[in-house]
């Protein structure tokens, strides 16, 4: 028995830390996994992987890419004859997805940041077609409105440290008024922290930063990183169960969002 997995780059923390989840709750229910990279992510590599997926005979499909909604539906009509379940579609999508709802960690974070005082607010986003990406922004945005303000730059980086190490340094040799930079995912807060070094000012004294994800090195960074955690080895063994749960026709084999949460570090202040 079989499970396929199609991913993003495993270069990056996030999909590695769902694909090493994913692998072992998997072997605990008996199942083998067939894990696919894809390249570029358009919808002709995915469907092609999903061919190569149906042609080694797997059981069922765990597709961690970035889907709108009516693409992710378009794709389950094309491919009926396999059961197709996805970690990046928007919240309220109708096909089959084990996701994050990164509503209460981004509020918890956003509302943390305006009890301790700061009014100037940089947001550093995820790529532009990044679903979880989209959904974090507007929910940082979203609190902020709520309570009348709103950022004073917002940017969108690769995911990667490097380019949020750049995005960081233009920013903040420019405007010294930021205090409060939130970031997508936890890899780009790393770079954001040595780009702030490098500029001279300190985390958390002048800027604060919170990072989105509490991949396991978080905690020993330096100084260890303020974060809004998403806990990947639930993602896995919730995927996993619901996806035998509806090969196998038993037990629930529902969609789900997983809750995020933040969690005090030493980078904020
Ligand atoms: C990503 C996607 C790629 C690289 C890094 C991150 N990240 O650090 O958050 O974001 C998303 C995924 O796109 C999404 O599928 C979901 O699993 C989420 C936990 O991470």
């Amino acid at each position: 028995r079989t499970l396929g997995f199609i991913t993003v780059s495993l270069a990056l923390h996030a999909p590695s830390q769902i694909a090493a989840a994913i692998k072992s709750h998997a072997a605990r229910a008996g199942y083998s996994v067939v894990i696919a990279t894809l390249e570029t992510g358009t919808l002709e590599e995915l469907q092609r992987s999903l061919n190569e997926m149906r042609a080694q005979k797997v059981d069922g499909v765990i597709i961690n890419l970035p889907l709108t909604a009516d693409a992710a539906a378009r794709l389950v009509d094309d491919n009926n004859d396999l059961l197709c379940q996805f970690l990046d579609v928007p919240a309220d999508s109708d096909v089959f997805h084990v996701s994050f709802d990164p509503r209460d960690g981004s509020r918890q974070s956003v509302e943390y940041l305006l009890h301790a005082g700061h009014e100037h607010f940089a947001l550093l986003a995820g790529p532009e077609h990044s679903v979880a990406s989209t959904m974090r922004l507007a929910c940082w945005q979203d609190v902020l409105n709520e309570h009348g303000r709103h950022a004073c730059a917002v940017l969108h980086g690769n995911w990667s440290s490097k380019d949020a190490w750049q995005q960081t340094l233009s920013l903040f040799r420019t405007r010294r008024d930021i205090t409060a930079l939130l970031v997508a995912n936890d890899q780009m807060a790393f770079g954001a922290m040595s780009a702030l070094d490098e500029l001279g000012l300190r985390v958390p004294q002048d800027v604060s930063v919170v990072g989105y994800d509490d991949t396991p090195d978080s905690a020993y960074f330096i100084p260890a990183l303020t974060t809004v955690e998403q806990d990947f080895n639930r993602l896995g063994a919730e995927s996993v169960s619901r996806m035998v749960a509806r090969l196998t026709h038993s037990g629930a084999g529902e969609s789900t969002l997983l809750p995020t949460r933040f969690i005090e570090r030493r980078s904020t202040a």
